[in-house]
């Protein structure tokens, strides 16, 4: 057995099925132990979209996607994505090549400090440096890419460790680890804060969206039947329709939530991680404000919590509940603005503009994916419209990523939840720019087999930023571009395309490429005229 050999078993013994990536000349070692292992390689195009993959493999599971590039020019290529894991707080394990350690035979060529690269992009960023710390060295790299607040690890494997004859070192067996539950004097202050309070309200953070905790925070709503409202990552974690739900944080202030937040005078803050633009602004007046994590809150000038609950969180909230349900008599105080809030935030939904506006292309979508369809966008203007109108009753269906916030994602995060979902609708949600960064992912998706629809909106910009540049007050300039023709680049990689040509065109479009099978893409052209009118006019003067 070799070096290669020792890690392509640590990762078995770790349950990886999959991996993903490019590989180089300093991987073949370990090309060759992956060719004989029961794990499979998922060639991309593009390491940066491996590791969105792989990211994302770690976020819909918990369990650590792995991604595999040569050194160099291959493993910078990573570096977004490790971003992405760190920011996102999603577990991922990143293996590159290198050059041998022991020798030097193409002097310089290629090498490139990459753990140095990683560490401040990483949790843990090491180079495996011989054979008989292999086992150990992987499992902790698991275990520390999952453990709360999961995220990213890199492992660099030189060329001649790979190759180097490896002694019989045992695996080390992974083991569930549990979490420590709160503090019961920490329980009695959280219930009597929540007991004291006249308008208390749930905020649901980014946390809150990890795998296993929906059942939980679900039950914690019903038990308590204090309204709510999420951040834009925390979308989707309670689930069924509750009635409790006041809307989606996707601006930190003048939204129409906001009227909620800005009324509530204890916010009970579950999984917050201030890696998301601020769902509101704590300042010197305002909310008291309870956080409920893992690990305690981060302190920023906007997020200064006055008391905390931290621990286990599924397991603490019952454990909360149990103190409190059946005794909050002002636990709804705040749902009569229920009503007006859903109302002005689902208006003109249905217009009959085309190019269609926002509103319209969100609630199109709404009416073509079932329940537990997941959604997964990139970033331009358009997240913000699906953040705030999107309504979801499954955790993890709108997948979003207001952390990195990085262009080029959309597409293979979507990629990876068809591969883990093969039953359930997936659609990706694109601008035309965000799309054309990790485009020729098409063929990995057609090469696949995977079913996908890819929906393209086209507003031929950089809509998010020139929309920027138009609020504060700058000439229009620089944001524009020409794009190709959607529907032929679909069938150059042997895909349908479908243009949506009328106002009433998108939901037969996606209906149809949901049920014609296969990667399908759609492209719709959209009116960002509703950008200025509803989120500087109307929100800007909600408060009046
Ligand atoms: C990798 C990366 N580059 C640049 C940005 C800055 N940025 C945010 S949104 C955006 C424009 C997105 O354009 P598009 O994908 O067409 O979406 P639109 O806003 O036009 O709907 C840019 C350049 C970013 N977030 N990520
Ligand atoms: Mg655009």
């Amino acid at each position: 057995m070799n070096g290669a050999q020792l890690l392509v078993a640590a990762l078995e013994n770790e349950g990886v099925k999959r991996i993903f990536g490019v590989p180089g000349e300093e991987n073949l070692d370990f090309l060759e132990a992956l060719r004989r292992s029961s794990i499979e390689l998922v060639l991309t195009r593009h390491e940066q979209a491996a590791a969105f993959m792989a990211a994302t493999h770690g976020r819909l599971t918990g369990e650590a996607g792995v991604c595999l590039t040569t050194l160099g020019p291959g493993a910078l290529n990573l570096t977004t994505g490790a971003a992405y894991a760190q920011l996102g707080a999603m577990p991922m394990v990143m293996i590159t090549g290198q050059k041998g350690v022991l020798s030097r035979k193409q002097a310089r060529f290629q090498i490139v400090d990459i753990v140095s690269t990683m560490t401040p992009l990483t949790k843990m960023a090491q180079r495996i440096v011989g054979t008989a710390t292999i086992p150990s060295t992987v499992r902790e790299a698991f275990r520390i890419a999952r453990q709360e607040r999961p995220g990213p690890v890199h492992l660099e494997l030189p060329e001649d460790v790979a190759a180097a004859q490896a002694p019989e070192v045992a695996l080390i067996a992974p083991h569930l680890i549990a979490m420590p539950l709160a503090d019961p004097a920490a329980l009695d202050r959280a219930a009597q804060l929540i007991s004291g309070a006249q308008y208390p309200l749930v905020m649901l953070g980014a946390a809150a969206s990890r795998p296993p905790l929906a059942g939980a925070l679900s039950d914690f709503v019903r038990r308590l039947q204090i309204p709510f409202f999420n951040t834009q990552m925390g979308k989707g974690s309670v689930a069924g329709g509750s009635g409790l739900y006041m809307g989606t944080a996707a601006l930190s202030e003048r939204d129409y939530v906001h009227q909620a937040i800005d009324r509530a005078d204890l916010i009970i803050c579950i999984g917050h991680d201030t890696v998301e633009k601020p769902p509101f602004l704590m300042g010197p007046t305002g909310p008291s404000v309870l956080h409920v994590g893992y690990l305690p809150a981060n302190i920023e000038e906007v997020y200064f919590p006055h008391a905390e609950l931290i621990g286990d969180i599924g397991p603490s909230l019952t454990l909360l509940a149990d103190r409190l349900e059946g005794l909050l008599p002002r636990a709804g105080a705040l749902l009569p603005l229920r009503e007006h809030i859903l109302a002005r935030i689902g208006e003109r939904a249905d217009e009959r503009r085309y190019p269609l506006t926002p509103q319209r292309i969100v609630h199109d979508v709404r009416q073509v994916m079932p329940e537990d369809g997941i959604v997964c966008l990139d970033n331009g203007m358009y997240k913000i419209w699906f953040a705030r109108n999107y309504r979801t009753r499954i955790a993890n269906t709108l997948l979003l990523d207001n952390a990195l916030a990085t262009m080029g994602a959309g597409l293979p995060s979507a990629m990876m939840a068809a591969m883990l979902y093969p039953a359930r609708r997936v659609l990706a949600v694109c601008g035309d720019g965000g799309f054309m960064m990790s485009s020729q992912e098409l063929e990995t998706a057609v090469r696949l087999g995977l079913n996908l629809v890819v929906l393209v909106l086209e507003d031929n910009a950089y809509g998010m930023i020139r929309w920027k540049q138009a609020v504060e007050g700058f000439a229009d300039f620089g944001m524009t571009f020409g794009n190709p023709d959607f529907v032929t680049y679909a069938k150059a990689y042997g895909m349908k395309g479908t243009r949506v040509e009328s106002a009433d065109g998108l939901i037969p479009a996606l209906r149809e490429g949901f049920a014609g099978g296969g990667v399908q893409l759609v492209v719709v052209p959209i009116d960002y005229s509703e950008n200025l009118r509803v989120l500087i006019e109307e929100l800007g003067s909600v408060r009046e």
